[in-house]
């Protein structure tokens, strides 16, 4: 993408109602724009960031089993009636009226709608287990819609749902996703903890949420220093190996971890104090087992080996990509801007002509950006006009693991310069030494983060 071409409103300075750094950046690098409270537009560049996300939620999924469909943003209130939830969920449902008066709502979660495509065509347990997700925009109409995209009215929601014949298939689902979340969230670049959760109005036995540890996260969390130690299992993760699965959850649960909603001063006594990690923390995900709460009243059954009808044991597992951008934000800055983790960044290479209009430079630029792109990589070409600090700001901000400068100067010696985000450490180079150099990074990022 030529920037001269490219739709990237940057800002100098975060409107002052921006209270937190992810908020801050976003806006000032051009990536959402807010249009109500809590309700946002997501710029060319953020869009790129979010869909990214989006992707390895996705790729994560399947892996694991589950199935994507997409089911609307409005609802019938009756399907929630049929729950109990319609009058349940209080004021942060937004509801609506149709033409006809019928009343509808704008969904902030589907448990219903699904439980209603599953009785309409499951009907054998042969056709179990059974997961479907979507990605979806949610609306919840929260008291104090703040932090931009972190907590919004509108976000986008990747909510799975599985469906099993008893208990113990439903909480062999529940560990699947469990350590999917293991495995998006290593993908995504982040450390991801899981912690012991409470239900709220999902409802339920069991339940887990994933905190992305950073200095401004809303939880304060408090868990044992062995999850910097555990190992995120690998892409080769067998999900029909219902043992094996448990097994690695049985790891990732082993230590204390525990949000300060749910902390307990007894058995943190017992963590010993060098282990202790006291942080705050962002929910980016959140997994629960409900067992046949919908189903029961729903009427969701299945016909069982023994020719009798069952309650379908279901569970529920949220990711919420619009907050996980925002997340890693948080956890990747510095003074100068964004530090995005490699597979999620928006562009790989910033390239950057340091005399648009001088014709060797051009030539040169245009030339690499030609084998670049061919090589795969998503390149951003400063063309502008702009001068060279403008430049290095801008690329900088929004955060480009990799920025390549060509100058006049540095051509006349056939060389360029490579400047890495992450560490700041620029290299002098020939051409082709840093042509080989990001062919390099971007094998490792493959092996790293790919699927
Ligand atoms: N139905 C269940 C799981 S599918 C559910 O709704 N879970 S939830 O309420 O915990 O939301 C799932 C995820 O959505 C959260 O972990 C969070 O990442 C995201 N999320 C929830 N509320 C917001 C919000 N107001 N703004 C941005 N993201 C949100």
């Amino acid at each position: 993408m030529r920037l001269s071409n490219y739709f990237l409103p940057v800002l100098k300075e975060a409107p002052r109602e921006a209270e937190i750094v992810s908020h801050q950046l976003m806006l000032r690098a051009g990536m959402i724009r807010q249009q109500s409270a809590g309700i946002y537009s997501w710029l060319p560049l953020g869009l790129k960031v979010l869909r990214k996300v989006e992707q390895i939620v996705r790729e994560e999924q399947n892996r694991a089993g589950a199935v994507e469909v997409l089911m609307p943003t409005i609802q019938s209130a009756d399907l929630w009636r049929e729950s109990g939830r319609y009058d349940d969920y209080g004021k942060e449902m937004l509801r609506i009226t149709d033409r006809h008066e019928r009343d509808m709502l704008f969904g902030p979660t589907n448990e219903e709608m699904i439980t209603d495509i599953f009785r309409s065509y499951v009907r054998s347990y042969k056709d179990l287990p059974l997961n479907l997700y979507h990605i979806q925009w949610k609306f919840r109409d929260e008291v104090r819609p703040r932090f931009g995209v972190m907590r919004g009215r509108e976000f986008l929601m990747k909510d799975a749902y599985s469906f099993d014949l008893d208990e113990a298939a439903s909480r062999a689902a529940y560990k699947r996703m469990f350590v999917s979340y293991l495995r998006t969230f290593d993908r995504l670049g982040v450390k991801a903890i899981p912690m012991r959760a409470d239900t709220g109005p999902i409802g339920g036995d069991l339940s887990h949420e994933f905190l992305i540890l950073a200095d401004t996260g809303e939880s304060e969390v408090f868990c044992h220093g062995d999850f910097m130690r555990f190992p995120v299992p690998g892409a080769g993760v067998d999900y029909g190996d219902d043992a094996k699965i448990s097994a690695i959850m049985d790891e990732w649960t082993s230590a204390y971890a525990r949000t300060d909603e749910m902390h307990d001063e007894a058995l943190w006594d017992d963590v010993p104090a060098a282990d202790q990690m006291n942080a705050r923390g962002i929910e980016v995900g959140h997994i629960f087992h409900f067992g046949t709460k919908y189903s029961t009243p729903m009427g969701a059954k299945v016909t069982g080996p023994d020719g009798k009808d069952h309650d379908v044991f279901m569970g529920s597992y949220g990711i919420g990509p619009s907050r996980v951008v925002a997340a890693l934000i948080e956890a990747g800055h510095d003074d100068a801007g964004i530090i995005w983790p490699a597979s999620v960044a928006p562009f790989d290479v910033g390239l950057i002509n340091l005399r648009s209009g001088d014709e060797a430079t051009d030539t040169a630029c245009g030339d690499l950006y030609s084998k670049l792109t061919a090589a795969g990589f998503d390149v951003l070409y400063d063309d502008t006009d702009n001068r060279a600090g403008g430049k290095f700001a801008l690329a900088d901000l929004i955060g480009l693991p990799w920025q390549l400068i060509v100058g006049p100067r540095g051509l006349a010696n056939g060389e360029v310069e490579l400047k890495e985000r992450a560490t700041g450490e620029r290299l002098t180079l020939t051409l082709d030494a840093a042509l080989n150099r990001l062919a390099e990074w971007q094998a490792e990022t493959a092996a790293r983060f790919g699927g």
